[in-house]
């Protein structure tokens, strides 16, 4: 008996110990933290926990977001099985009859309708490899023109007016180690301390050498708060504000004439539109004291280097390309790009916004940052695809639009991986209606998000502990995801799918990979010689050396830390300034006496995007568990609303119901909610459908509304 005592307890001793590490990076940020999560087997259950790694990005760090990630990877409610709905409810199915299933429709709906009534929805979440595979699926595969991505929400504004102004579009121009050494920050729309906590050492380092750190913010943040000046920008005006600080810049005359002769075009034009603008004007539409701006330009031009930053403030409006490049002819103006010290950062968003955007989801795009209307660019990736030149459809429409075209009936199925538009796209009732209407939508989730709900099939695919691939961090270093832990039931990696799709469709030939190793070689070859050239890099060059900044030619190359030393990739070598009028494609819907306020959206640190992920974590849950409306005491007593009162919100396209929350730091005339939530709460039910004409960008940060207590 004591012997069998024993030998229980030695036996559940060696339970207690066993450990096991698997390596992962962060599901979320563009940081794209390294990271351990470390499983302990004890004697009735397995316990987590999270722990940071050394990299040269995030340097071992992790925020909260990190730190509780794996708590909805492993929740229960991930999905297992492929889930058909048969009279409106899930039932499981084998994946043999759910290919078999998408096989039927996709190919009676083509044999109909064409080859252009399927489309694809794709993501910024899911690696290069698959990002790479999914435009290929789409052209190769289904032969649609109709394939674009989340990302259309996210980073197009920046992309867009950087490729128009330097040729190039990779979010951070220098490295995040010159960061510290920068005399003069601009953060204009970014709020870097809740959004990508872990890159806050490098500017605080900056501070304490001397840094001065201007913030353009309608409201304070914790970022607002590290910064020596903050000016308050009225929503949708950066362009204005961008224009005042020019102005200031040539008055005072802090231009580099040496820098604007030899590596700029366009700077006639910039200075004597900007010499014809009235001061009135800019600070009335910016809303920011003239004295505030002055300060601003001086400090930027006086000051040996700097460096601008912009995210989502400036760029989720109607319009954000043109705002962008008007800070960037501040940085040509004062001379400040492709020096040390000295660029540009457009603070990526999604976990691969930067690689999803470089190698073909994008619908006038193909791998290595090639265009899909240039006949050189075809024949490149026609030949990596062994196909015609001529069966490569032509460009599609951006990601509204497309919902615009399943709406009117054009487009009549879709497969959707790793996106929850139902909640994140904007006129989210119309999305709402146009999913409705399609005849058959597959979506290929970790969850039933609120879009995954609508859809006639339901896909299981692997997270990030699971699925191993390289994901194109903020600076625009490639890193390589190990992700070794068994996928839960009958999950699918998003590429494994990909590929059993195309197999029952007659193109396995296509897709035949065993690893996304596999197809990341593939990967290098299509972006071989383009804009953004991953050829020189392999996993194990990854894996030895922490990650490769793009371009990286040939094997031997050791990636690029700072671009335009030397030139712009353009034509001639040269960055085009552009002059940029105050009122260019400002929003149409501007408060008025039926809608007073302006209603901006963006983030909170414990949440990420539509919530589906995050409000299955229980820590993070626990810190927010509902949305709020950020307004003014002032504001609110004009309306009647008290602190943590219920609040309608009401647009020209909605109205949603979320609790008040009195800030003396954010403007009188705005009120912001973040969009992590959904049905009553989302956001997005109000704002417009409105798109930047150059990037189709919905404008996500200004939206006119009323508000009233809730009846
Ligand atoms: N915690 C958290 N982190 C995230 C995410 C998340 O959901 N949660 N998402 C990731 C993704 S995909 C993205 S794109 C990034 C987004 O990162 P950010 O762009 O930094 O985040 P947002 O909160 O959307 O917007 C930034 C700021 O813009 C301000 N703003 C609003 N309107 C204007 C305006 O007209 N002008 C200016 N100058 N500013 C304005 C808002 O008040 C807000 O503080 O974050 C990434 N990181
Ligand atoms: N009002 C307003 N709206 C906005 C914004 C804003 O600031 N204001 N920001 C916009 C921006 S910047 C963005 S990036 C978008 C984001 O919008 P979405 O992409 O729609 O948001 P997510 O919540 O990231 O949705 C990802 C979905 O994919 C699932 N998923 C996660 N990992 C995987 C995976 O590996 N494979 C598969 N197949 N599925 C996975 C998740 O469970 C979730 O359902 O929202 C945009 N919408
Ligand atoms: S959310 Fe971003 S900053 Fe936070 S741990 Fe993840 S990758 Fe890092
Ligand atoms: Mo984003």
């Amino acid at each position: 008996m004591t012997e069998m005592l024993l030998k229980y307890f030695r036996t559940k001793l060696q339970e207690v110990q066993r450990e096991r590490i698997y390596d992962s990076q962060c599901p979320y940020c563009s940081m794209q933290c390294k990271m351990q999560l470390i499983e302990q087997t004890g004697i009735s259950r397995k316990s987590y926990v999270t722990v940071g790694k050394d990299n040269p990005t995030s340097e071992g760090r992790l925020c909260i977001k990190g730190m509780n990630a794996h708590q909805h990877a492993l929740h229960q409610e991930r999905i297992k099985y492929p889930l058909l709905k048969v009279d409106g409810e899930f039932v499981r199915i084998s994946w043999k009859q759910a290919l078999q299933h998408i096989k039927e429709k996709f190919t009676a709906i083509q044999a109909e309708s064409g080859h252009d009534a399927i489309s694809i929805f794709g993501s910024a979440s899911i690696t290069n490899e698959e990002a790479y595979l999914l435009g290929k699926f789409a052209r190769v595969g289904l032969k649609t023109k109709y394939i674009d991505y989340n990302g259309r929400f996210c980073m197009s504004a920046a992309a867009s007016a950087a490729a128009q102004t330097f040729g190039m579009d990779r979010g951070l121009t220098n490295s995040l180690q010159e960061i510290p050494n920068v005399r003069c920050i601009i953060l204009s729309g970014t709020n870097i301390a809740e959004c990508q906590p872990t890159i806050m050492p490098y500017f605080e380092k900056a501070k304490e050498n001397g840094a001065y750190i201007i913030a353009i913010d309608p409201r304070e943040t914790a970022t607002t708060k590290i910064a020596d000046l903050h000016l308050k920008v009225r929503p949708g005006m950066d362009a204005a504000l961008a224009n005042g600080l020019l102005k200031v810049i040539f008055e005072e005359n802090y231009v580099d004439e040496a820098f604007i002769k030899a590596r700029s075009k366009g700077f006639d034009e910039v200075k004597a539109h900007i010499s014809s603008l009235d001061w009135d004007e800019i600070v009335d539409m910016s809303g920011v004291p003239i004295e505030q701006i002055r300060k601003a330009a001086i400090m930027f031009g006086k000051e040996e280097s700097g460096m601008i930053f912009t995210a989502r403030g400036v760029e989720q409006q109607t319009n954000g390309s043109i705002t962008v490049r008007n800070f960037l002819n501040i940085l040509i103006a004062t001379g400040k790009i492709g020096k040390p010290n000295c660029g540009y950062g457009a603070i990526t968003g999604q976990g691969n916004g930067q690689g999803a955007r470089e190698h073909g989801q994008k619908a006038d795009q193909l791998p290595g940052y090639r265009l899909i209307e240039n006949e050189e660019h075809r024949e490149h990736i026609a030949r990596v695809w062994g196909i015609n030149k001529e069966d490569l459809p032509r460009k599609g429409v951006s990601a509204y639009e497309m919902m615009e075209k399943v709406h009117n009936g054009e487009i009549k199925a879709m497969l959707l991986m790793c996106s929850n538009p139902v909640v994140s796209a904007p006129n989210a009732n119309f999305i709402k209606e146009a999913i409705e209407k399609l005849s058959f939508f597959v979506a290929v989730d970790l969850f039933i998000s609120e879009t995954a709900k609508l859809a006639d099939l339901i896909l299981p695919a692997s997270s990030y502990l699971e699925d191993e691939g390289t994901m194109t961090n903020l600076e625009g270093r490639v890193t390589l995801r190990e992700a070794s832990m068994p996928t839960p039931g009958e999950a699918k990696h998003d590429w494994q799918i990909i590929c059993d799709i195309a197999h029952v469709l007659g193109k396995g030939d296509y897709f035949s990979y065993s690893s996304a190793e596999e197809i990341f070689n593939e990967l290098r070859e299509a972006s071989r010689g383009g804009i953004a050239d991953y050829y020189g890099m392999t996993y194990d060059r990854l894996r030895k050396e922490g990650g490769i900044l793009w371009p990286c030619p040939d094997t031997a190359h050791p990636g690029t830390t700072r671009l335009f030393e030397e030139a712009f990739p353009r034509p001639d070598g040269k960055a085009e300034m552009v002059a940029v009028s105050n009122h260019s494609e400002v929003p149409k819907e501007m408060p008025d006496e039926r809608y007073p306020l302006y209603l901006t959206s963006g983030r909170i640190m414990s949440h990420y995007q539509t919530g589906v992920q995050t409000r299955k974590s229980s820590a993070l849950a626990a810190r927010n568990f509902e949305s709020f409306m950020e307004i003014h005491p002032e504001t609110a007593a004009k309306y009647r609303i008290q602190d943590n009162m219920l609040t309608k919100i009401e647009s020209a396209k909605g109205s949603i119901i979320v609790r008040s929350k009195w800030s003396n730091t954010i403007r009188k005339d705005t009120v912001f909610v973040p969009f992590h939530w959904s049905d009553i709460q989302n956001v997005n039910l109000l704002v417009s459908d409105q798109l930047d004409p150059t990037c189709k960008m919905p404008g996500f940060k200004v939206c006119a509304v009323k508000v009233s207590p809730k009846a």
